[in-house]
């Protein structure tokens, strides 16, 4: 059965694929797994029908026959799980695998979501002075710590699995922000990742939508 995901009908990444239906489509592209895209308005994710997929009201969303999905984390794991090819057969390494999917989402994400919301939400607020480059500090470190984990590695654990696709589209954000020059290592995974043709394909989908603009009107 064909799954659909909901992504953005205007995303306001403006086609950088930031937003995170990059990384389910970018896991549909690595195991060959053809996708149907719903694209919602800001009213349609806040509306009850689209609530009724996503409590938070937002994308994306996975819908496949009987299964409805919202996280982008747990519908990469379910793809994963359900196909070839971003797991590894083994049952340790298989953990390991989603150790890395976890460390990326709960490790290595929030400083760089607070960084993002430091400086867009909170960058006129009297306390941004102070608390910023606390902020950074912080985000420093994970990324060091990082750093010295792949070291000369090509991916975190072996071959490349759904923890790489996970974590490098999390580091993705950072890439014009100067934060991971310091890291060489970590630069050249990133592009790596941004390498494969799977990314390639997930990438090209999400900026045609952009490309094509708002859908206007009923016509
Ligand atoms: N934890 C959830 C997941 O991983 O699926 C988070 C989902 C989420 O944040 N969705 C966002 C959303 O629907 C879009 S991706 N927002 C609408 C809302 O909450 O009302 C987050 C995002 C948005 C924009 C950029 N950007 O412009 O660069 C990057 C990432």
């Amino acid at each position: 059965m064909t799954p659909t995901i909901t992504a953005f009908e205007s995303s306001p990444d403006r086609g950088r694929g930031l937003a995170r239906d990059m990384p389910v489509r970018w896991a549909l592209e690595e195991v060959g797994q053809a996708y149907e895209v719903r694209l919602v308005s800001h009213a349609d994710m806040k509306a009850a029908a689209h609530r009724a997929l996503h409590p938070f009201g937002q994308i994306p969303t996975y819908q496949e026959g009987e299964l409805t999905l919202f996280e982008s984390g747990a519908i990469v794991l379910h793809i994963a799980q359900s196909h070839e090819g971003l797991l590894p057969g083994d049952a340790n390494a298989r953990a390991r695998t989603i150790g890395w999917m976890f460390a990326a989402l709960s490790t290595i994400e929030p400083p760089i979501l607070e960084l993002a919301n430091a400086r867009l939400l909170e960058g006129d607020k009297p306390w941004t002075k102070d608390r910023l480059p606390l902020v950074e500090e912080r985000l420093r470190i994970r990324l060091a710590e990082l750093s010295s984990r792949l070291g000369d590695a090509e991916w975190l654990d072996g071959a490349f699995s759904a923890g790489d696709l996970v974590m490098v589209n999390v580091l993705r954000r950072l890439n014009l922000s100067g934060f991971l020059a310091p890291f060489p290592n970590l630069c050249a995974y990133v592009a790596r990742g941004e390498a494969r043709p799977a990314f390639r394909r997930a990438f090209e989908a999400q900026r045609a939508v952009f490309a094509a603009g708002p859908i206007t009107g009923s016509g």
